[in-house]
This record gives C-alpha cells, sequence and structure tokens, in this order.
C-alpha cells in the first residue's frame, strides 16, 4: 500500500518534470506561439532568446512580436528595412509591435547598443 503511494507520488513527479522540461525547450527554442499570436522575444544577457533566433513572417501577413526586457540594462529593438524602432525598453518592460513585408527577403534585427551580439534576421517568404 505504502509502496504503491510512493511509487505514484514518484511517476507524478517525473510527468510533471517532463513536461516542465518541454516547456522550457518550446520557450527557448520555437518563438512562434500558437494559434497565430505572433512572436515572443525577451532580451537577456545581451540576446533575444538566448539564440537570437529566425523571425519567419508571410509576405503581407502583419506578424505581432512582443518583446519583454528581462534584463538589467536596456535595449532596444530595430529593424531597419521595415521602418521598426522600439526605442530602449528598460528592465522589466515590455513592447509589441507589428511586423510586416511586401516583398520576400531576409532582414535584420537588432539591439542598437549591442549591434552584432544581439541581433538575428527576419526571413520574409511567401
Ligand atoms: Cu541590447
Amino acid at each position: 500500500m505504502n509502496n504503491n503511494i510512493i511509487a505514484i507520488i514518484a511517476i507524478s513527479f517525473i510527468v510533471v518534470g517532463s513536461l516542465w522540461g518541454i516547456g522550457n525547450i518550446i520557450s527557448q527554442n520555437n518563438i512562434q506561439l500558437s494559434k497565430g499570436e505572433g512572436v515572443l522575444l525577451f532580451m537577456k544577457d545581451n540576446k533575444f532568446n538566448v539564440t537570437n533566433p529566425d523571425i519567419n513572417v508571410k509576405v503581407n501577413q502583419p506578424l505581432k512580436i512582443s518583446i519583454a526586457n528581462q534584463d538589467f540594462r536596456k535595449h532596444d529593438f530595430i529593424v531597419d528595412e521595415l521602418n521598426v524602432n522600439t526605442g530602449f525598453i528598460s528592465s522589466g518592460q515590455d513592447f509589441s509591435t507589428v511586423i510586416a513585408s511586401d516583398k520576400e527577403g531576409v532582414l535584420r534585427y537588432y539591439c542598437s547598443i549591442h549591434p552584432g551580439i544581439m541581433e538575428g534576421k527576419i526571413i520574409v517568404k511567401n
């Protein structure tokens, strides 16, 4: 009896633990949110989402981008070709914007304070 309870508790921990792990992997590597809600970028350690991931956009289809600064310093988010510039986002603040492009291409997004280390690609495809 007691052994069964312990086994059930142990299995519960394993299930919850692996779900938690999967959630973390998804939040880091798959920045596309479900239901077409857009993309979440968090700024931390002078990176966007740890790896500065590619952002995929469809031509003529606006994509909402929510940006959260989880760092201890200010950053911004700029896409020159799309005239997107959030201005400085302070630690703990967030900002939402929409990007849209009417032609295919690869665009650069970056932080003007940390160009080179804090930048990635926006891939626009039909
Ligand atoms: Cu920055």
